[in-house]
């Protein structure tokens, strides 16, 4: 059915008639990047949802029991996406989010606050950044990984229904427990990478993943990137969420009554590999946000660039954002990012950009004083 003829087929099927039995563009699947015709063509087929207000911080902050008996533990069911991250992951498979892994951003910022104690803003900012290049700005639905693949010339390509899987708009190279995207499967828990986060935890955190363990790892990720992806790109966004997402298992991943910050290889396992909160998992004492990011970077001080000409040949990209220029992670991200997968947004998609916009940019600290974009105009 999705054979080459597809992208006539898409546009017939959509322009005269209601046989949307024959193809149904999914709900969450994101509208970036699709041209005038194909959005023409998508559009009508979906309902459209005003953005949900945003959650604010949660009202009790302290730690509490997370795996109860509202929240057990399913094995994925056929159809159920799960992706990159091993957080979202694990809240799907805990019912914090939809089990299918269709999440409005609102459900994914309710549920990185009550399951993990994710603070509000760097919640907000992170959602928001993955949502606006990966979701669907009309249904304001996002799917927390990929599944279906659709192909043919023209036509709304892989990209467009991965969710969280795309590569290189947030999703990116050097993960710790992912292969980068060149090479191929760019999402699912890789067991010879999760060795090496083992060893490393033995070998620098006497078995427990900490902050110097987090600072090795990133660093040896970032030297493999370089010496075997000829594509390797650790610009920006990727080289915040990095280093960002480094110190994630530390932050979130460790039970809120243990006062030692390091996460045990049994406990990462069950996050990491099976999705699971280990028995009796509490969350975070308080509120956690980009907290330990530079502890993580300082051993190994980095600039942001890729590999230019095949392997090793990494060189820093001044045009990309660092973390001497924070609020051009900001800059950047509206203007090349979003700008580039949305050059021309008409009608409701124009709307929801405008109002998800402006709560990325209420994501960001007040103290950073980033000046806000408005490349939509304002409503
Ligand atoms: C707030 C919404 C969140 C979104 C949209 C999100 C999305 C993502 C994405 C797209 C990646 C893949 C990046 C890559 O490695 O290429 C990722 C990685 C990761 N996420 Fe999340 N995440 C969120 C919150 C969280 C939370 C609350 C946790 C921890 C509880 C978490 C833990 C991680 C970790 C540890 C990684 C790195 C995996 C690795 O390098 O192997 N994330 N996240
Ligand atoms: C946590 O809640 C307490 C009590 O409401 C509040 O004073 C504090 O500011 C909150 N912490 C954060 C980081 O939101
Ligand atoms: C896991 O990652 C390693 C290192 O990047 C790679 O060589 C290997 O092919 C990956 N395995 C799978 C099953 O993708
Ligand atoms: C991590 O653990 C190792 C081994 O116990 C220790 O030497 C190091 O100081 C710890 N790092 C941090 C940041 O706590
Ligand atoms: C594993 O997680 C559980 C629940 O959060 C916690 O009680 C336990 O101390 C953790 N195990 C280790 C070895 O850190
Ligand atoms: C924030 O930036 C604006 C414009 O760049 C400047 O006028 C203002 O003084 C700055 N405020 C603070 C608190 O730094
Ligand atoms: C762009 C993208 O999603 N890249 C790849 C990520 O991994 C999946 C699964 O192997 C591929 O299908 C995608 O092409």
């Amino acid at each position: 059915m999705l054979s080459k003829s597809f992208p006539t087929l898409l546009t017939l099927v959509f322009a005269l008639s209601h046989i949307s039995t024959v193809f149904t563009f999914p709900v969450y699947g994101s509208l970036a990047g699709l041209s005038e015709r194909e959005l023409d063509a998508i559009l009508p087929t979906l309902t459209s949802t005003k953005p949900g207000t945003t959650p604010g911080p949660l009202k009790y902050n302290g730690t509490k029991l997370i795996y109860d008996k509202d929240h057990l533990w399913n094995p994925i069911k056929p159809g159920d996406i799960r992706g990159p991250c091993p957080g979202l992951n694990t809240l799907a498979s805990h019912g914090y989010l939809p089990r299918n892994g269709i999440a409005t951003p609102a459900q994914i910022i309710n549920a990185v606050q009550e399951g993990f104690n994710m603070e509000n803003r760097a919640a907000r900012f992170v959602t928001y950044a993955a949502f606006l290049v990966d979701g669907n700005l009309v249904t304001d639905l996002l799917s927390i990984g990929g599944k279906t693949k659709l192909t043919g010339p023209d036509s709304p390509g892989p990209a467009s229904i991965a969710g969280l899987n795309t590569h290189a708009v947030f999703e990116g190279d050097a993960s710790m427990t992912r292969a980068d995207d060149f090479f191929g499967d760019n999402h699912s828990f890789n067991q010879t990478l999760f060795d090496q986060f083992v060893d490393f935890s033995k070998r620098f955190g006497g078995g427990l993943y900490n902050f110097t363990v987090a600072a090795e790892l990133r660093h040896q990720r970032i030297k493999e990137s370089i010496a075997t992806n000829p594509k390797f790109d650790f610009t920006s966004p990727r080289f915040f969420t990095a280093y960002a997402e480094s110190t994630f298992p530390v932050h979130f991943f460790v039970d809120g009554r243990n006062p030692v910050r390091a996460l045990s290889m049994e406990n990462a396992t069950l996050f990491f590999r099976d999705m699971r909160f280990p028995f009796d998992f509490h969350r975070a004492a308080e509120p956690i946000g980009p907290d330990g990011i530079r502890e993580v970077f300082a051993p190994y001080p980095i600039k942001a660039g890729k590999n230019i000409n095949g392997i090793n040949t990494y060189t820093p990209d001044p045009t990309s954002a660092d973390f001497d220029t924070f609020c051009m992670l900001y800059t950047n991200f509206v203007t090349k990012t979003v700008g580039g997968l949305y050059p021309n947004p008409m009608g409701i998609l124009r709307t929801n950009l405008i109002i998800n916009l402006k709560t990325l940019y209420g994501g960001l600290s007040p103290t950073a004083n980033c000046t806000e974009l408005f490349p939509y105009g304002k409503l």
